[in-house]
């Protein structure tokens, strides 16, 4: 690797005010959990690091001018002992589109968390917070749908229109189109809410072009028969724009005059910030379904390295998600805490105070909790509890088609397990009087047994509720 040339006088100022940078408004404040390779100086790398994201390399330059120091990025905190590193980058740093001048999060990531991951003289550097003043939030498109146009279809209030009962088509793969229509049209009988699986699209035992007209005539016969709207989020993740777009405009017009009740998924982490972007601008009147499957590799907390589920999140609101997954607080089968509330909140208020900076939104409109992996009716009224409102889109797969008495009665029990939170009741007692929740005692038994010791002796699950 060789020495590092200490850049520290150029690229680091530890008496630069946090305060006046915010007031300023003029920079993307970024913080980092930082640890050199043995041997190098801690204020050297983190001065480095900076270098390497913003105008420097590993050594000085003859090209470099007065104009190009203006717009170092500068370590302004570097604290040592706790591996915290905090870095200004000014806002015009950032590339901006020749379209319609708007930033791109494809260079807020390729600054902020690009050539600086790897680098040889730093171990590791994992961004756990970032804040953007309101130029920024200017100059991000945001989210052109939210949960409020979900319940406004849904029949329900625009604010706190509350919990919406969600599924994922399973088995994650093998359905071919009539059993895929059939499994939704079931669920639909009891649920709202209905998503693709993230790898779920146009396989060839499943065409999309059989397969969405079909999943449209089980909604038709599921709203018909219920007399409720019923919502689908249709998987549009592709590498090539064009076959976004192609795959967007096919399911928008095959469900016609319900298009509106019509979501677009996307794998928004392994598809990237472009695709992202792709759905958000060509579709900006569907509510854009924002998955993160693979965020684990770098958000995990076994992770050094790239940036956290609330980076995640707070990134995907930039963009214009409106909704995102932001985990089950350990309530399910996925990584998580219960201090992953955090992640909900940056996405839900118009303003947050996170792990290193308060956010001001001005404005922008939230992106919606998605809650799934593993949930099913016994795993959510603790959820609830540690959220603090049901404000949510929940999607439960195994939850919904792991219920003993099919997906409807599973689409029943979530909703039991909702109103027995909302109701404040014990779920044991609440089993006793709630028949499809009662049976989700006898589909879930380990979960049963961990949630609510002695569950057995006070409920007989193969009773009536
Ligand atoms: C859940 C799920 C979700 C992940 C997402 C799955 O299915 O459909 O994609 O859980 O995780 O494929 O596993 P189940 P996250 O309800 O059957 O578990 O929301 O943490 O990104
Ligand atoms: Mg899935």
């Amino acid at each position: 690797m060789g020495v590092i040339v200490d850049q520290s006088r150029r690229y680091a100022d530890l008496g630069i005010s946090e305060d006046e940078l915010i007031a300023g408004g003029r920079h993307v404040l970024c913080a980092y959990w930082l640890r050199p390779k043995p041997g190098v100086g801690f204020v050297e790398a983190a001065a480095h690091f900076a270098a390497e994201s913003s105008t420097g390399t590993n050594v000085e330059v003859s090209t470099t001018d007065d104009f190009t120091r203006g717009v170092d990025a500068i370590v302004y905190r570097a604290d040592e002992a706790s591996g915290e590193v905090r870095i200004a980058y000014p806002i015009e740093l950032f590339d901006r589109n020749i379209t319609d001048g708007r930033m791109m999060l494809v260079s807020f990531l390729t600054l902020t968390i690009g050539n600086n991951q790897g680098m040889g003289d730093i171990e590791s550097a994992r961004m756990y917070d970032f804040w953007v003043p309101r130029r920024v939030i200017e100059l991000f498109d945001g989210p052109a749908r939210g949960i409020a146009d979900l319940w406004r279809t849904l029949g329900r209030p625009v604010v706190d229109g509350g919990y919406i009962a969600g599924t994922i088509i399973k088995p994650k793969l093998g359905l071919r189109p009539e059993p895929f229509a059939r499994a939704a049209y079931e669920f639909w009988l009891g649920g709202d809410f209905i998503k693709n699986d993230e790898p779920q699209g146009n396989q060839v035992f499943a065409p999309m072009r059989q397969t969405i007209p079909l999943v449209y005539d089980a909604m038709k016969r599921a709203m018909d028969a219920t007399g409720e709207a019923k919502l689908f989020s249709a998987n549009i993740t592709a590498d090539d724009h064009a076959e976004m777009v192609a795959r967007g405009e096919f399911i928008l017009s095959a469900f016609g005059p319900d298009a509106d009740k019509v979501a677009f998924l996307v794998d928004g982490f392994v598809g990237g910030p472009g695709m992202v972007t792709t759905a958000r601008r060509w579709f900006p009147n569907q509510f854009l379904h924002y998955h993160r499957a693979g965020h684990g590799m770098i958000t995990s907390p076994s992770s050094r390295r790239g940036y956290t589920a609330y980076v995640l999140a707070k990134m995907a609101r930039l963009q214009g998600a409106s909704g995102i997954h932001v985990g089950t607080m350990g309530h399910g089968k996925m990584e998580g805490s219960a201090d992953d509330r955090a992640i909900a909140y940056i996405c839900e208020r118009d303003s947050y105070s996170g792990p290193a900076f308060h956010q001001e939104w001005h404005g922008m409109r939230p992106t919606a909790p998605i809650v799934s992996g593993g949930m099913n009716a016994l795993r959510l009224p603790g959820f609830f509890a540690n959220l603090g409102h049901a404000n949510v889109l929940n999607t439960a797969g195994g939850g919904a088609y792991g219920h003993l008495d099919g997906p409807a009665a599973g689409a029943r029990s979530l909703r039991q397990a909702h109103d027995c939170w909302a109701a404040g009741a014990d779920p044991v007692e609440w089993a006793a009087t709630h028949h499809e929740f009662a049976r989700a005692f006898a589909s879930f038994p380990a979960d049963a047994d961990r949630l609510y010791p002695g569950w057995r002796d006070r409920l007989r699950p193969g009773e009536p509720g």
